[in-house]
């Protein structure tokens, strides 16, 4: 007996105080403690009839009767375990009749006590409402007590002995009562068994005081006791206990695998995944009756939650020792340029040099983790250390992407504010870039009259006001070197400033005048030089409106400026000063109209404009050629505050580059941008904005694809348990997976206009979906196999023994069939190929059946052949039936296919009602920008007079055509595209 059962005595379990129920704490203390599953007998009955004594009969507390009892033949042991086949949750009955003086006789005939307690328990047949009363509580016994015994006791002893019952030795005790004792403890012990709840768990310690616990408060609340409830309330206590020891298991697992930093971030998600799996394991061995798969779902939340807690780690424990590394590479360095070391000529390029062994030696340095490259960034952005690259190279008037800095950028999954800054040549772009930076060095700057930055620099640094984004300072060539001999480039160097930039800076030194605006004709060419779509009709080229939406603001930075800001006697701010320059010069003559296109151009193109004067940044012509090393105290005050206004501006005002339909550009996005547009220049097309959208969405859509994909089989793997007991709970599980795969895709896809991403999708999921169904069978038909071989290997020996080979065999058999048949019918969860395993086995027997049936000498012919036909008959109907199961499953496979379906069907709505939103949002913007724009008709010479004339229409009502066509364009496209997909 383990220590823990063992108790010196008996305690209040539940007491009784002025009719209320109160739990004894002591007693549900050892209940806690008891592990082993309980056997739980209970004595009710009228007061003083003995129970007490009887109750202590069976806690051994008569050593004479312990003794006897073991030396009693456990022989039928058996039907212990038969009794045990009762599942159900009620407890088996016993009656005993104390002081039983009757002799046990009906009609003349001995009976039995159990006899006795069935004829006392039969209802009489008759409506009277007396009788009612007398049949309810016999029918209830019955009912609710399948299994009843009946135990007699004759009186213990002499009456006159009868106080001293407890002290009293068997031989003072009647014999009859003695044995009758002996028989009823004997039955208890034997045939109570083990205190089950439906579904076949074992109650032990701990489990009854959750029940007691429940059923006395509900009773005290005054409602009635449930079964239901208090199972639920166990199953909640075990299923909890499940949940944590499936975390401690995953703790311990991980903890075991894992050591931080790793070395990319799949490694621990692969890790992460393993243990999860086997928590998932640890959880379904521990639980039960997990109504709805609260306590599961519970768990991968846990789970899920720890997973990012240890990517979260992981991160900062590689940041960690990235930063410490770092401070030990480059701490030497940091001294030295504090100690002005590089501050000499040449010494720039002699830090570059130093920096870059160091990188070197940086990065041979083992297991730094995930970090490693943004933190050395980080660092590098964050001081002089980080130079920019070179995004875009000119060389022999051919573009090519630096794929150096492609890398970065695809390393970067930030949102990105990009700045770009166009101008002529040698009008302090650079310089006015690196102030951006917060840096004096950074863009190389020349000081020469020959131009220095060539192509297109990009430096990347954290954005300095907006959390988690990268502000993206693009620094390009200047305009206008007569050096070069393909002006074209230039357009070009324009065009792709544009197309890449959510805020373009174009900087000019002096007043904003005809000459300055004439050098700005790239931006009357952008229409030539970027197309919206692939294959535009032919007003869409000219519809500026078009561009608006993806065209970066705009912002005129004035450099050297030493005029007043004054208008006609008034003071007037930069901004009314870059208005006043954009307003259209009456005139007819080549120069007036060339300026003209220009300003006509800018409002179209740039709706949203800003400008800014900047004077001489010092009077110290030295200086000024070396200006890179001035001190800000060297710089005119002037010149310190308008730089101060330009770059607040831009921190505050330039916004997070969106492409159309607000789709927000990241880092690695850019990097797709650039390639794209810079690769249709190289092929001689025109950049356009459709296409490189289309481009980005392909990438996406397949990353997208492959996420959800992987996520189903991710999800299946873990959920399902193989074989399930229906075909129908496969599918189930599997529309949930394929419902949260489609979620994961929409969420990362876009513009998958022709749904040809979807509808891979689609396919992915159901071959996967295929092979789960096919395993599935596989794991069925392996464990019916392997059942129904034990099941029949007593036939099948009879069978090989000739058992059968007797007259009567042929019957002999077929018993012994059906029993195999019906033991087969009892195994749970068989699965899908239940029927068919069942079947084949059946028609594998046919044939015996067949052959002991025609040796079967008890037999006539006539009466063979009957028994012949129906053996044929019973086999077509099993037939039947199963082909009939087939076809049901075929509904059900169907089934299953119509709603995922209706699945991918609902969530695209659902993402196309947002597309359409920011659609419509768009065409909002436009159309405003477009109204705002008929201010140019004032002049009658500007080209929009001319369309508007044309027109003869106002531009307003012209759009929702447009819109009304996208309607319906949209719902047709994707009924078709869909119903495609169907089988
Ligand atoms: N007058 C004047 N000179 C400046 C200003 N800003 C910079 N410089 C000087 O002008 C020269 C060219 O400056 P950069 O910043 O390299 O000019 P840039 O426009 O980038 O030149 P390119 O890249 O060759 O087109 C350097 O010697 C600077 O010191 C400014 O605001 N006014
Ligand atoms: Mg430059």
């Amino acid at each position: 007996m383990a220590p823990e059962t063992q108790m010196p005595g008996p305690v209040c379990l539940i007491e009784n105080t002025k009719g209320q129920l109160v739990v004894n704490p002591e007693a549900l203390k050892i209940l806690s403690a008891i592990t082993q599953p309980l056997v739980v007998v209970a004595i009710v009955g009228l007061c003083r009839t003995g129970k007490s004594y009887l109750m202590n009969q069976l806690a051994g507390k008569n050593k004479e009767l312990s003794n006897l009892l073991r030396t009693l033949s456990s022989s039928d042991l058996d039907e212990v375990e038969d009794a045990a086949d009762f599942v159900s949750f009620y407890p088996d009955l016993v009656w005993t009749l104390r002081d039983f003086y009757l002799s046990l006789q009906a009609d003349g005939q001995l009976i039995t006590a159990d006899d006795y307690l069935e004829n006392s328990l039969r209802p009489k047949q008759d409506t009277d409402q007396n009788l009612q009363n007398f049949n309810l509580p016999r029918l209830c016994i019955q009912k609710f007590f399948p299994i009843k015994k009946c135990f007699v006791f004759d009186l213990p002893t002499h009456q006159k002995k009868l106080t001293q019952l407890e002290t009293l030795n068997n031989d003072e005790l009647y014999p009859d009562f003695v044995r009758q004792v002996t028989d009823f403890c004997y039955y208890i012990f034997h045939y109570s068994k083990t205190k089950t709840l439906s579904g076949g768990i074992e109650v032990n310690g701990p489990y009854l005081e959750s029940l007691v616990l429940t059923y006395v408060n509900v009773i005290s609340s005054g409602d009635l006791p449930c079964v239901e409830n208090s199972v639920l309330a166990l199953a909640q206590t075990k299923n909890l206990t499940a949940v944590k020891k499936a975390i401690a298991h995953y703790d311990q697992q991980m903890g075991q695998k894992v050591q931080l930093p790793v070395e990319t971030l799949l490694e621990l998600l692969d890790l992460h995944s393993a243990s999860e799996i086997e928590a998932f394991e640890v959880f379904t061995k521990n639980s039960f009756k997990d109504v709805d798969q609260r306590f599961q779902k519970e768990l991968k939340t846990l789970l899920k939650a720890k997973r990012d807690d240890l990517c979260k780690q992981n991160l900062e424990v590689s940041s960690d020792y990235c930063s410490a590394l770092l401070q030990n590479i480059f701490g030497p360095l940091e001294e030295d340029v504090k100690r002005g070391i590089y501050s000499k000529p040449g010494g720039h390029r002699l830090f570059i040099q130093k920096t870059e062994e160091l990188k070197a030696k940086y990065y041979q340095e083992p297991r730094k983790g995930i970090q490693v490259s943004l933190v050395l960034y980080n660092m590098a952005s964050g001081s002089t250390m980080m130079e920019p690259i070179c995004l875009i190279e000119n060389q022999k008037n051919r573009l090519r992407v630096n794929p150096n800095a492609l890398k970065i950028l695809q390393e970067n999954s930030q949102p990105v504010v990009v700045v770009a800054i166009v101008g002529p040549y040698r009008t302090g772009k650079s310089y006015l870039m690196n102030r951006l930076a917060g840096q004096n060095h950074g863009f190389p700057l020349g000081s020469t009259v020959q131009s220095k930055t060539k192509g297109i620099w990009m430096w990347c640094v954290p954005h300095p006001s907006k959390p988690n984004h990268t502000l993206v300072l693009l620094d390009t060539e200047g305009l206008g070197d007569v050096e070069k001999g393909d002006s074209n480039n230039d357009s070009w160097i324009f065009a792709l400033a544009v197309l890449l930039s959510s805020m373009f800076v174009y900087n000019n030194v002096g007043i904003i005048n005809h000459q300055a605006l004439e050098q700005l004709h790239y931006v009357t060419e952008l229409t030539k030089l970027i197309r919206t779509k692939s294959s535009p009709s032919s007003g869409e080229v000219h519809d500026s409106a078009n561009f608006v939406s993806f065209f970066p603001d705009f912002v005129w930075a004035a450099r050297d400026f030493m005029m007043e800001l004054v208008w006609k006697g008034h003071p007037i701010t930069e901004d009314e000063y870059l208005e006043n320059a954009l307003k259209l010069i009456p005139g007819e003559n080549h120069q007036t109209q060339k300026s003209n296109l220009s300003r006509e151009s800018i409002r179209k193109f740039f709706p949203k404009r800003k400008c800014f004067v900047f004077d001489w940044p010092t009077n110290d012509k030295k200086l000024l050629l070396h200006i890179e090393e001035a001190s800000e105290n060297q710089l005119e005050q002037n010149f310190q505050v308008q730089s101060k206004n330009f770059c607040s501006y831009i921190f505050t005002h330039a916004k997070t580059k969106t492409l159309r339909e607000g789709l927000i550009v990241t880092g690695n996005r850019l990097a797709t941008l650039a390639e794209t547009y810079v690769n249709s220049i190289n092929s001689g097309a025109i950049p356009c904005l459709e296409n490189a959208v289309i481009n980005l969405a392909e990438r996406e859509n397949l990353v997208a694809l492959h996420a959800a994909a992987n996520y189903y089989s991710e999800q299946m793997a873990q959920r399902v348990k193989f074989p399930t007991d229906t075909l129908q709970e496969l599918l189930d599980l599997h529309a949930a997976c394929d419902k949260e795969a489609i979620a994961v895709f929409m969420e990362n896809s876009f513009k998958d206009d022709k749904l040809e991403f979807q509808k891979k999708l689609v396919e992915t999921i159901e071959g996967k979906k295929g092979e789960f169904l096919l395993q599935n069978e596989e794991a069925s038909a392996k464990y019916c196999q392997a059942q129904l071989k034990q099941l029949s290997e007593t036939l099948m020996e009879s069978i090989s023994r000739g058992i059968f080979s007797v007259p009567g065999g042929h019957n002999l058999y077929l018993e012994a069939r059906n029993t195999v048949e019906r033991s087969y019918q009892l195994v749970p969860r068989k699965g899908v190929k239940a029927n068919e395993v069942l079947q084949s086995f059946l028609q594998s027997q046919a044939a015996i059946e067949k052959s002991i049936l025609q040796s079967d000498k008890a037999l006539t012919t006539a009466e063979k052949a009957t028994l012949a036909e129906r053996a044929k008959n019973v086999a077509t109907e099993k037939e039947l039936a199963l082909l009939i199961q087939k076809v049901q499953e075929q509904e059900e496979k169907l089934k299953a296919q119509q709603k995922s379906y209706n699945e991918n069907m609902a969530q695209l709505k659902i993402k196309l009602e947002r597309t359409e939103k920011t659609l419509l949002e768009e065409t909002e913007r436009m159309l405003e920008h477009k109204l705002k724009d008929t201010d140019s008709l004032k002049y009658p010479g500007s080209s929009l007079y001319t369309l508007y004339l044309q027109a003869s229409v106002p531009p307003y009502p012209l759009l929702f055509p447009d819109l009304l066509r996208l309607d319906v364009v949209f719902s047709l496209r994707y009924h078709y595209a869909m119903t495609s997909m169907l089988p």
